[in-house]
């Protein structure tokens, strides 16, 4: 008998009975081995657990059927999709498909989920995976609104749009300007614009150049990608860029409320060192550690969205690219160092002020918008960069630093008026006052925290409450898995007198990067889609849907066309019969509208596999080249006939 089988039966046991596992062996980690009754008392003896850990658990502890109070969007790494987690139960809900082909969601084996891979192809090169950093909420007025979802890939410089109305990817925009980004995706407080910065610089728009003419044919740049909020999608007509020298820009964020309409940059190897170290030259990492200060760029999008109108622009790859003296020339673009290889760039809550994470230096540092507009109006310069880029003096443009420790890296704001800050040398988490600059509070996390996130922590009110630390190594945190580590996300409570460890995380995808946490109940998703015959990516009636009774199969000039419904428990129609080397094209329509009636859909041996949610419909095109009987099935289990939901594709030799 199957196990699952005996799942009722063990549930009618006693529970202190039915916990006792006979085969557990004994070990030093807290085991339910042994509990005798149920006492809290009891239960906390035999796991080992103190106070706090059951303090911990009841606050992150979820009943079955209740729901979580946030939503955690996070990247998803190398893995290419987007994690979507509960808070606080920490309970993951959903991978949502979006650089990589996810099999489960059929995302990547239909033609419209291909078409859309497809579309984030570079150099006529499809790709399969991504590595994600980055994901941004729409904004509306500098609030998540819980519409849509933008993330960036870094080896394959590419933005995506995910509809927060079903959870799925509906766009994908890559530009050849650029050959890798980083500060990406973030976006403006009303969503007019993602924007997708350059990290490592090459020729803008592809093509060769020596490294010995770094200096005059490399360059970053920025892209600044126009969203349509009607649409839903990125018009990349309407989308253009701004030349960097070649630094590596690295972090970005668009100021909101007090310095709306300007972005933000930190750079790292303003050296421009190139690497070379079997040509008799520093390795990459040392040549780009040898300045005390780097530039954060400071750029004035609104005004630079005027010299685009006024067509003050040379096009590159399909891109008008503000060319970089033009965005001196026009008053763009400022430089004010940062020191030392900063990482992380967050502008506070109330959008006047910007916080820079030193990485090889010990503190946070916080510049004033005002004061830094203040020295453009006065033309205040310290000299210029070796492109001529005016700049800023440092002592006159920050408020002051922080004192944080051992590689800050990255800042996220409660409503409080705390700012925390991950400290990644030191494995801590680092909690101070934006008021007088001081840490309150330092709280070791497991371990090397690169990002942090806190509850609406990007927008103009921050909720605070929950934060979490993105925690790249793990060691020892978890049951041994092999050589290839998860990575940690730690849940903190901040709403006590001092911050409390409630939760660890094991991300058993690479690697996570950054996430954004928003309420709930912000987000109004869909459960079916209406009427059936929903291209999933369009969100409009595709022209293939299938009603029932009109399930047909036809030959055309381009092949088998067979019109397919789904519903519990048949396909219909459930035998198909082609000729060896017809092109065929199913069209399948699942007709249910009952919230969870999925289906899936394979035939055995081609590769194809879909997921048909209520009303969802879905064409697969495919050649019938091997003479052979290939079972066709359901793949989700529907219902008690769901084995019998199955039917023959019959492949006839010539
Ligand atoms: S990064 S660990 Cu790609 Cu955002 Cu800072
Ligand atoms: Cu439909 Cu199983």
């Amino acid at each position: 008998m199957h196990p699952k089988r005996w799942l009722p039966l063990l549930l009618a046991m006693p529970l202190a009975t039915a916990c006792v596992d006979a085969a557990t062996p004994p070990s030093a980690q807290a085991s339910t081995a042994g509990v005798q009754g149920q006492s809290l008392q009891e239960l906390m003896q035999a796991r080992g657990l103190t106070e706090a850990d059951v303090n911990a658990a009841l606050k992150t502890y979820t009943p079955s059927g209740k729901k979580d109070e946030y939503f955690i969007f996070a990247s998803g790494g190398h893995g290419g999709n987007l994690i979507v987690i509960g808070v606080p139960s920490m309970r993951i809900l959903k991978y949502v498909a979006v650089f990589t082909p996810e099999p489960w969601q059929g995302y990547g084996y239909g033609d419209q989920t291909n078409d859309l891979l497809k579309t984030g192809s570079r150099d006529g090169r499809a790709l399969t995976w991504g590595d994600m950093h980055h994901p941004a909420l729409s904004e509306t007025a500098g609030d998540y609104d819980g519409q849509y979802i933008f993330v960036n890939d870094k080896a394959n410089p590419r933005v995506a749009v995910v509809s927060l109305e079903d959870f799925t990817t509906v766009q994908m925009v890559a530009s050849e300007l650029i050959e890798s980004e980083h500060g990406s995706t973030f976006v403006t407080p009303n969503t007019d614009y993602v924007i997708e910065t350059a990290q490592y610089p090459a020729p803008l728009g592809g093509g060769y150049a020596d490294l010995s003419e770094y200096d005059t044919k490399y360059r970053g740049a920025a892209i600044f990608w126009k969203f349509d909020r009607k649409k839903g999608r990125i018009v990349p007509e309407d989308s253009w860029a701004v030349e960097f020298p070649p630094y590596m820009q690295d972090l970005a964020d668009a100021g909101k409320l007090a310095s709306d309409g300007w972005a933000f940059f930190n750079s790292i190897n303003t050296e421009r060192a190139t690497g070379g170290n079997l040509e008799g030259k520093p390795p990459l990492e040392s040549g780009a550690s040898q300045n005390d200060m780097d530039y954060l760029h400071v750029f004035d999008w609104k005004k630079a969205e005027e010299v685009v109108k006024a067509g003050k622009t040379k096009t590159i790859a399909g891109m008008r690219v503000i060319a970089l003296q033009t965005a001196i020339d026009e008053g763009l673009l400022y430089f004010v160092p940062e020191p030392k290889s900063p990482h992380g760039i967050d502008v506070t809550p109330d959008g006047k002020e910007m916080v820079v994470g030193g990485k090889l230096d010990t503190h946070a540092t916080v510049y004033s918008f005002e004061k830094m507009q203040q020295l453009i109006a006065d033309q205040k310069f310290d000299g210029r960069d070796p492109y001529g880029v005016p700049i800023l003096p440092f002592r006159d443009a920050i408020r002051g630093q922080a004192e944080i420790g051992l590689g800050p890296l990255h800042t996220q704001f409660d409503g409080r008026g705390n700012a925390y800050t991950s400290v990644f040398i030191e494995s801590k988490v680092a909690k101070w006052s934006l008021k007088d600059l001081k840490v309150i509070e330092k709280m070791p996390v497991h371990y090397n925290i690169g990002h942090i996130l806190a509850a609406e922590g990007d927008t103009v009110s921050p909720d605070g409450n929950y934060v979490v630390a993105m925690n790249k190594w793990a060691i020892d945190r978890f049951a041994d898995v092999g050589p290839l580590l998860p990575q940690n996300f730690q849940l903190i409570d901040d709403r006590g007198p001092s911050m409390q460890l409630l939760y660890d995380l094991p991300i058993p995808l690479g690697e996570p990067h950054y996430s954004q946490m928003i309420k709930a109940d912000k987000i109004k998703s869909i459960d079916v889609y209406k009427p059936a015959g929903i291209n999933a990516l369009t969100h409009q009636i595709d022209p293939f849907a299938v009603k029932g009774g009109e399930e047909r199969i036809e030959r055309k000039a381009d092949g088998v066309h067979v019109y397919m419904t789904a519903v519990r428990s048949h396909f219909t129609p459930d035998t198909v019969r082609v000729k060896e080397g017809e092109t065929v094209h199913l069209h399948i329509t699942n007709i249910e509208q009952a919230k969870d009636a999925t289906h899936g859909f394979t035939v055995g041996s081609h590769n194809i596999h879909v997921s048909l949610e209520p009303g969802k419909h879905v064409n697969v095109t495919f050649v019938a080249d091997k003479p052979g009987v290939y079972p066709m099935y359901c793949t989700e289990f529907c219902s008690a006939l769901h084995l019998e939901m199955a039917g023959y594709f019959l492949v006839e030799p010539k």
